[in-house]
């Protein structure tokens, strides 16, 4: 959040105000502050802040960049032969129940890929304070339209079966996915509007109009992808998108279509970001998202729009 230092025509109306107001003011802020501090001093899982979906404590560039956040973080496997949907895959999420529930997040690999592709999101996203399910495909050549609907059966057993359902608020949820899986990506966010948040990863689609989506949006693409190239899928996505809708585009620089398939650290720290920002509305990220990140070693190119509408 940018400060801003009191603008000149504030001094003189203080003036105005007697001493005794001014101290009684004072004062009954100091106390407001104190038991605000107190509060958080003795609940450990307690925010200062009123907005309950925050989770965590204040993020820097340096705890977005982190290759873990701060919550730690166990895993559980959930087999193929127990699911109807999709294929089975791995769940991260923050050890303690002491902070409470979470919002959730699902991500579908590729095209030929399995879950171990996109592994190193489950944990990098799980210790910021998400339930992270990293997901296999019913097949590993199943199309968009299949991965999406795949996405959201499994967000459903998530939240209705896992062993962890009690740990997730059922109405915080959004998708990611690499390629075909940012496809189904897209897909997933056209079939089910009240997901909060969606990150497509390099995305394929032969459907490139997006303007049925109400899920705000954070197209990532990169700029050396000869399997989808950005000018045929990520550009014309990230277009299509309404306009009224809080959408970004990110182009990786000196980035292949399988750069999501390795850590990095300028597609964890958007994803963070854009993960905090609409699944827990935490504003303390938008510092993160707004101004728009200027283009420089990682990023070719930053569109998206400021301020955010919801
Ligand atoms: O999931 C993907 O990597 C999709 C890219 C691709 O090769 O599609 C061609 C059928
Ligand atoms: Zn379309």
């Amino acid at each position: 959040m940018q400060q801003h230092l009191p603008s000149g025509d504030i001094s003189p109306r203080r003036h105005r105000m007697s001493k005794s107001r001014s101290r009684t003011v004072k004062l009954g802020v100091a106390a407001a502050a104190a038991t605000a501090a107190l509060v958080t001093a003795l609940m450990p899982g307690a925010q200062a802040a009123d907005n309950p979906y925050e989770r965590g404590p204040a993020p820097s560039t340096s705890s977005i960049e982190a290759s873990r956040g701060p919550y730690a973080t166990s895993q559980t496997s959930v087999s193929s032969l127990s699911v109807r949907g999709f294929g089975g895959g791995t769940i991260y999420y923050p050890t303690s129940t002491s902070d409470g529930t979470f919002g959730a997040v699902a991500i579908s690999p590729g095209f030929t890929a399995y879950q171990s592709s996109i592994a190193w999101l489950g944990p990098r996203l799980a210790s910021q304070g998400f339930v992270v399910f990293t997901i296999d495909t019913n097949t590993t050549a199943d199309q968009p339209a299949s991965r999406g609907d795949q996405l959201l059966a499994a967000l459903d057993y998530l939240t209705g079966s896992s062993s962890v359902r009690s740990r997730i608020d059922s109405s915080r949820l959004g998708v990611m996915g690499h390629s075909m899986g940012g496809g189904g990506t897209l897909e997933a966010a056209k079939d089910r509007p009240s997901l909060q948040a969606a990150i497509p990863l390099t995305g394929w689609n032969t459907d490139k109009t997006w303007p049925e989506v109400k899920t705000p949006t954070l197209v990532i693409g990169a700029d050396g992808d000869t399997v989808a190239p950005v000018a045929t899928h990520s550009e014309p996505f990230y277009t299509s998108l309404p306009s009224s809708l809080d959408k970004a585009y990110l182009e990786l620089r000196g980035a292949t279509h399988f750069t999501p398939n390795s850590s990095n650290t300028t597609i964890a720290k958007y994803s963070i970001s854009w993960l905090k920002r609409f699944i827990d509305n935490d504003t303390r990220y938008e510092q993160f998202l707004c101004p728009l990140p200027s283009a420089g070693l990682t990023i070719a190119e930053y569109r998206g729009n400021c301020p955010h509408t919801s």
